[in-house]
């Protein structure tokens, strides 16, 4: 029999490993079978490992799938957030962080101004990507976000600009009486390039309605990433889980991204997000254990046979369990991240000053066994920390 763990640049895990095991179901060994043979699970497959499969058995499957993949890679980049609001029209029931227009004195509006001072602030810092989100502010429209990308573009021309959910272009794109892809265009005009994956939720049109009732619907969304992949904009997909969803609604969300995946190639990778229950309408809803969160990550690894890229973001599930996914799949850490991201600190996340230098989260990776490499927003390696620096 092969070494089960020592070199990640190979293949960690044993197929004949994986067969020997007496406890496990005959199923649960066909679909190892296929994912070792390099072939597609269906979404009954995808249900019934989150039914049977064992931590252990799942960690091994999806650990052999990331080392095909990656060998012993894992990515993050050098990045920035900037929240312009988090006053928002929607009430999406799981969410901590927005506020109601008329209780805006309780939250904050950006200027045009102070968000280029954020950028500013960067000037000769090596980092290579701005993340722009936030709640979707009535009075901040598409003339407003152009503006805010061609000042950002002009500024430091260098920078890729990633930004606005589905969520908020739907928003934009309506009020200015555009069709989506009208809007898209005049974004990518003023400059953004890739959209992140916010917004996604859980697709089944049931639950949606039930978690965030008032916002672009499951259609909708999945159109607006179609409708950037076509424009040749790379995109981003989450899921939000550990609410009231059941197995075969992840697995339906992860089919329905799969699908369009297969139609277009343009997304870049696959963000689970574990919802926190701080201080917000579904705080009676408990949360998930970690045994929960790394059987999701590994089975995300297993069913998105054609996401090269398995994003755990260590702000909302803390360091020290992102650190685990490692072993689970995951093989991208997102980035350095300064403390301007709140949308998990005030849900209850363990960051509540997500801040991590290079050399933290390289040394977090190494400690994983792993080699970290820094990336561009599209993957490209920039750098490869061998340990030796
Ligand atoms: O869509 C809101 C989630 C998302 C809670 O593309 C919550 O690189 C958990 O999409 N508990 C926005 N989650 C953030 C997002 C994101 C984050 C990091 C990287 C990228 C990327 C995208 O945050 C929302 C929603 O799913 N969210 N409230 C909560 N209480
Ligand atoms: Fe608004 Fe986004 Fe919060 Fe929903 S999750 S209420 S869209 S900020």
């Amino acid at each position: 029999m092969m070494t089960t763990r020592s070199n990640h640049t190979e293949n960690t895990v044993s197929p004949d490993l994986l067969f020997s095991f007496s406890n496990i179901s005959d199923d649960l060994k066909a679909i190892a079978a296929k994912v070792i043979g390099g072939k597609r699970i269906s979404v009954e497959e995808g249900i019934v490992l989150f039914e049977k499969g064992d931590l252990g058995y799942l960690g091994m499957l999806a650990d052999f799938v990331a080392a095909r993949l990656h060998g012993g890679k894992v990515y993050f980049n050098r990045n920035f957030h900037i929240e312009p609001t988090n006053v928002c029209v929607f009430t999406c029931n799981f969410c901590s962080y927005s506020r109601q227009y008329k209780h805006r004195d309780d939250g904050w509006e950006l200027s045009l101004e102070q968000m280029l001072d954020i950028v500013k602030k960067y000037d000769g810092q090596p980092v290579t990507e701005v993340h722009i989100v936030g709640g979707v502010h009535p009075k901040m429209n598409l003339e407003f976000f152009c503006e805010l990308l061609s000042r950002i573009h002009a500024h430091r021309p260098g920078l890729h600009l990633k930004g606005f959910t589905a969520v908020e272009l739907d928003y934009m794109f309506r009020k200015a009486g555009l069709t989506t892809e009208q809007g898209l265009r005049k974004m990518q005009e003023a400059g953004l390039q890739s959209l992140p994956g916010g917004g996604a939720e859980i697709f089944d049109e049931a639950v949606r309605n039930e978690i965030c009732p008032d916002k672009v619907d499951s259609a909708g969304w999945l159109n607006i990433h179609e409708t950037a992949h076509k424009l040749g904009m790379h995109t981003n997909a989450t899921m939000l889980y550990g609410h009231v969803e059941n197995y075969a609604h992840r697995i339906d969300h992860m089919n329905r991204l799969r699908e369009l995946q297969d139609r277009t190639g343009g997304f870049n990778c696959f963000i689970p997000l574990k919802f926190r229950n701080g201080d917000n309408d579904m705080s009676h809803v408990n949360e998930v254990s970690i045994i929960e969160d790394l059987k999701l990550y590994a089975i995300s690894r297993i069913f998105m046979d054609n996401f090269r890229n398995l994003k755990a973001y260590w702000p909302m599930l803390g360091r020290q369990t992102a650190q685990l996914t490692l072993a689970f799949g995951v093989n991208d850490l997102d980035g350095t991240i300064d403390d301007t991201t709140k949308i998990y600190s005030m849900a209850g996340a363990e960051e509540q000053n997500p801040s991590m230098s290079t050399s933290d989260l390289c040394n977090l990776i190494h400690a994983a066994g792993r080699t970290p490499v820094e990336r561009d927003t599209l993957y490209n390696e920039l750098h490869v920390f061998s340990g030796a620096e």
